[in-house]
């Protein structure tokens, strides 16, 4: 990896839409990653190994928890701010935003939103300085997309809950010290449950030979007769609408994410365009180029906005499931169009792990897949139009 010379792009002054709180956070957020994160992705990638380093800083710079209130431990920030550290984290590492939104929207928020007191004291603060590390499971082996099909269920034992089942692609499963997971009880109501690491019959098996998000740890949990404590269940909301709930969340930090992703790709291959000289003169001089680059800012600047926006409307309690689907989908879409742009303006040099963007290309396969595939939120938008669920 070179020297991180990352500039950010903001081509329809949307600064000026942002507060001073917004811009401080952006520049902690970016120079963090420029110092303890540029330096060491790309071995770990190139390693697939998950650079536990990152844990303190992505405390530090408040990416564990941006929008959960300081009296658990979280940043209590708004959730453009919370969108802004996703998009400069992924600027860096998809990966590395990964193991943070799963804390954030998919362990802290639901045990925030639906657990007790009692829970939320014992785990959010652990949670939010990086001592404790969470995973959300609800993806299973034979339902993916249809997550309402899951078998994982658990009996009701009088003291305890039996838990028994399995889950697959759950990131930070195998260093995970605790798992938000959904299962069914024995009238078929989804319900969550906090797992924890320790507890006999539950183990994390990693996933390997991934050419995806290599710095991130994805992996199995397996429950076979695991005892969970009755105060462990998140009492606050049963049904498939809880976890969908989170990934709401989840998602809408994605679709900042993914803008991150797609500026670096934006930022590298502008600067190698205008250095690299072909036939005499820089290949920046020569249309072909313009066009790409051309159309890649005005596809940053249009995805921009709608993040911008859906922050807004997020800040308001007003964003829908069917308008971050879209952002979700138009933005990582926008982002690995931009990162195989970006690829060819690079020739050979792009497909070496000396730049960045190779890497964000085979991570943004796995962005599109999880949190919703691109042919589910399609789906989302078409229901939401029509009023019929083309799912089933
Ligand atoms: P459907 O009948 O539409 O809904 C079931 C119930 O849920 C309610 N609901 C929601 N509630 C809150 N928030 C939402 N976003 C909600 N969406 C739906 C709905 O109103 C209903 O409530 P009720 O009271 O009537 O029962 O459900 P369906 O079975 O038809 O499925 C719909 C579909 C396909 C959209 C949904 O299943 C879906 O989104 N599937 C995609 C699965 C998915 O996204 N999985 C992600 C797993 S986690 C992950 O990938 C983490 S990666 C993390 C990282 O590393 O960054
Ligand atoms: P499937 O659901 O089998 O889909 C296969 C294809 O069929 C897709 O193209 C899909 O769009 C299409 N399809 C499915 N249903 C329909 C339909 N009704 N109409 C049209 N097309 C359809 N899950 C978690 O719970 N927690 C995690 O932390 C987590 N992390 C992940 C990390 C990585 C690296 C990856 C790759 C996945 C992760 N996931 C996680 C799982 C992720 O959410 C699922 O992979 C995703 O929801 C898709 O499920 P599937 O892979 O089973 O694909």
């Amino acid at each position: 990896m070179k020297q991180d010379v990352y500039q950010g792009h903001d081509y329809y002054n949307l600064d000026d839409l942002l507060s001073e709180e917004h811009k401080l956070i952006r520049q902690a957020a970016r120079d963090w990653v420029k110092r303890d994160v540029s330096p060491i992705i790309e071995e770990a990638a190139q390693k697939a190994e998950f650079p536990k380093s990152i844990i303190k800083g992505l405390s530090e710079i408040g990416a564990f928890g941006p929008y959960i209130p300081e009296e658990y431990g979280g940043a209590g920030l708004d959730q453009i701010s919370y969108g802004i550290i996703m998009q400069e984290i992924e600027r860096g590492d998809s990966g590395v935003r990964s193991t943070a939104s799963v804390q954030s929207s998919l362990v802290m928020f639901p045990i925030y939103a639906y657990g007790t007191e009692e829970q939320k004291k014992k785990f959010l603060p652990k949670l939010a300085s990086g001592e404790m590390m969470g995973s959300f499971g609800l993806t299973e082996p034979d339902h993916g997309s249809n997550p309402g099909g899951m078998v994982t269920n658990f009996k009701d034992k009088g003291d305890h809950y039996l838990l028994n089942g399995a889950k697959l692609w759950i990131s930070n499963s195998p260093f995970c010290d605790v798992a938000v997971v959904w299962a069914k009880n024995e009238e078929g109501r989804i319900h969550g449950l906090i797992v924890e690491r320790g507890m006999d019959g539950f183990s994390t098996p990693e996933t390997h030979n991934k050419w995806s998000l290599r710095a991130s740890a994805t992996g199995e949990l397996i429950f076979q007769d695991v005892k969970v404590p009755k105060e462990n269940l998140l009492t606050g909301k049963s049904g498939l609408g809880a976890p969908l709930s989170c990934l709401d969340s989840a998602r809408y930090g994605i679709a900042w994410g993914a803008i991150g992703a797609a500026l670096d790709c934006y930022d590298t291959a502008l600067r190698y365009a205008k250095e690299r000289i072909q036939f005499g003169k820089p290949i920046a001089s020569f249309q072909l180029q313009q066009k790409k680059l051309a159309e890649m800012i005005t596809e940053i600047t249009k995805a921009q906005l709608m993040a911008l926006r859906l922050g807004q409307l997020k800040n308001e309690g007003k964003a829908t499931t069917a308008q971050i689907s879209m952002a979700k989908r138009n933005n990582v879409k926008m982002a690995i169009k931009i990162a195989r742009e970006a690829r060819q303006i690079l020739g050979g040099m792009g497909i070496t792990g000396d730049y960045s963007i190779m890497r964000h290309m085979m991570n943004l396969e796995s962005v599109i897949t999880y949190e919703g595939t691109h042919d589910i939120h399609l789906l989302i938008t078409g229901m939401d139009i029509t009023g019929i669920a083309a799912f089933k």
